[in-house]
C-alpha cells in the first residue's frame, strides 16, 4: 500500500491530537488578514468509485492509454507487420513515428543508435525483434534506479509538498488527488491555497478539501501568498498534521515575478521548517508535448524541482513525452494523470506503463 512514498523510523502515528480546539476559536488568529481554516465538512460525497466488476486497475490505465498506444505502438506494429527485415527505409519511417508521438527529437535519436547498434551487431534480426528492442529502451530510459522514486517524509514535523506548474496543467485537481492518497494510506493532510490570484482557484482548492474532508488554509484572493504558507505551517504543527500541500499559483510562468513570488513561499516555509518544503512537486500537461519540456527547465532553474506529476495522459496521443521527459531530465516521475476523478492519479510505475502501453496492441508475439 505505501510503495508511493516512504516513512522514515520515528515518525508519529499521523493521528492528531483529540484535544485541539476549533479552527474558529483559535486564540492566535490575528485580526485582519486572519487565514481562514475551513473545517472538516464533507458536504459532498466522495466521487463514487468507477465501477470495479472485471475491471482492474490496469485495463482502467490501458483504457486511458489508449490514444498514445494509437498513435505509438499500433503505429509501430502496422510499420512492423508489412516489413520482413530491418532496412534504412523501416528506420526512416520509426523516426516519424517516434518523433510524432513526442519522444522528442534527441530521445529519437537515441533510441535509434541503440537500436541500429544492436542490429549491426547482428543481435537483432527481424521487425520483432526490434519491437521488443524498442519496448526494452523504453523502460530503460523509464527506470531510473538512481532517483529516489518515492517522497520521503521527515521523521518529525510535518510532510511539506509544494506544487508548482503554469496555469490549467492540473495542480489543484492533482492536489486533490493525492489528498485523497494521503488519506488513503491513513495520514491528516491540510491543503493551502497560496494560489491567492483568484478567488476560484480559492474555491477549488476548498471543494477538493470538502470531499476529501480535509481541512484547507485559506486566506483572501490577493493575499499574500507567502504568508498563507507561513500561517498554514504553524496550524499544522500545531496540529501535528502529517501532510501539508501547498497550491500555489501558474500566471505566466516567462514573468520572472511568478518565480519570485515562488521562492519566496519557498523561503518563508523553510523558515518555519528548516527541512521543508520536502517536496517541489512540478506539475506538467502532457497535452501541450514539448512545452512541457522547457517548462520543467524553467521551474528546475527557479525553484529546483523534486520530482514531477504527468497530468492528463488521458488526452493525448502524444504520451511519449513520458519517455522524452525522463530521458532529459534529472528528475522522478512520481504520477501519472489519467483522468479528472479521484483515483485517476497513479503513481509512476515504470514497467506498467510500459505493459499497458504495448499490451495488446503488438501481435508479434513480443508481448509482454
Ligand atoms: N482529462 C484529464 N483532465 C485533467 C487531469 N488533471 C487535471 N485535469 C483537468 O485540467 C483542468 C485544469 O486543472 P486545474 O487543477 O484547475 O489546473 P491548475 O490551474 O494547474 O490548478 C481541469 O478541468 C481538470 O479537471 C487529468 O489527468 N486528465
Ligand atoms: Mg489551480
Amino acid at each position: 500500500m505505501l510503495n508511493w512514498f516512504k516513512k522514515k523510523l520515528g515518525k508519529g502515528t499521523g493521528v492528531p491530537p483529540a484535544e485541539t480546539p476549533p479552527a474558529e476559536t483559535r486564540a492566535d488568529q490575528p485580526e485582519t488578514g486572519a487565514p481562514q481554516v475551513v473545517p472538516v465538512v464533507p458536504v459532498a460525497a466522495p466521487t463514487p468509485p468507477e465501477p470495479a466488476v472485471g475491471r482492474s486497475l490496469f485495463q482502467r490505465l490501458q483504457e486511458r492509454l489508449a490514444k498514445t498506444r494509437d498513435s505509438l505502438v499500433s503505429r509501430l506494429d502496422t510499420l512492423f507487420r508489412g516489413k520482413k527485415q530491418i532496412d534504412q527505409e523501416l528506420f526512416d519511417e520509426l523516426e516519424e513515428i517516434l518523433i510524432t508521438a513526442d519522444l522528442g527529437v534527441g530521445t529519437t535519436q537515441d533510441l535509434l543508435t541503440h537500436v541500429q547498434q544492436q542490429v549491426k551487431r547482428e543481435a537483432l534480426q527481424d521487425p520483432a525483434a526490434l519491437r521488443q528492442a524498442l519496448m526494452d529502451r523504453i523502460l530503460y530510459y523509464l527506470r531510473r534506479p538512481e532517483l529516489e522514486s518515492h517522497m520521503v517524509m521527515p521523521e518529525s514535523g510535518p510532510f511539506v509538498i509544494m506544487v508548482v506548474g503554469v496555469n490549467g496543467v492540473g495542480k489543484t485537481t492533482t492536489i486533490g488527488k493525492m489528498a485523497h492518497k494521503f488519506k488513503q494510506a491513513g495520514q491528516s493532510v491540510l491543503l493551502v491555497a497560496a494560489d491567492t490570484f483568484r478567488a476560484a482557484a480559492i474555491e477549488q482548492l476548498k471543494i477538493w478539501g470538502e470531499r476529501n474532508a480535509v481541512e484547507v488554509v485559506a486566506q483572501k484572493s490577493g493575499a499574500d501568498p507567502s504568508s498563507v504558507a507561513y500561517d498554514a505551517l504553524d496550524y499544522a504543527r500545531a496540529r501535528e498534521i502529517d501532510v501539508v500541500i501547498i497550491d500555489t499559483a501558474g500566471r505566466l510562468h516567462t514573468k520572472v515575478n511568478l518565480m519570485e513570488e515562488l521562492k519566496k513561499i519557498k523561503r518563508v516555509v523553510a523558515k518555519k521548517l528548516e527541512t521543508a518544503p520536502h517536496e517541489i512537486l512540478l506539475v506538467l500537461d502532457a497535452t501541450t508535448g514539448q512545452n512541457s519540456i522547457s517548462q520543467a527547465r524553467q521551474f528546475h532553474e527557479s525553484v529546483g524541482v523534486t520530482g514531477l506529476a504527468l497530468t492528463k495522459l488521458d488526452g493525448t496521443a502524444k504520451g511519449g513525452i513520458v519517455v522524452n521527459i525522463c530521458h532529459e531530465f534529472n528528475m522522478p516521475i512520481r504520477f501519472i494523470g489519467i483522468g479528472e476523478k479521484m483515483e485517476d492519479l497513479r503513481d509512476f510505475e515504470p514497467e506498467e506503463f510500459v505493459k499497458a502501453l504495448f499490451a495488446g496492441a503488438g501481435n508479434n508475439g513480443t508481448e509482454p
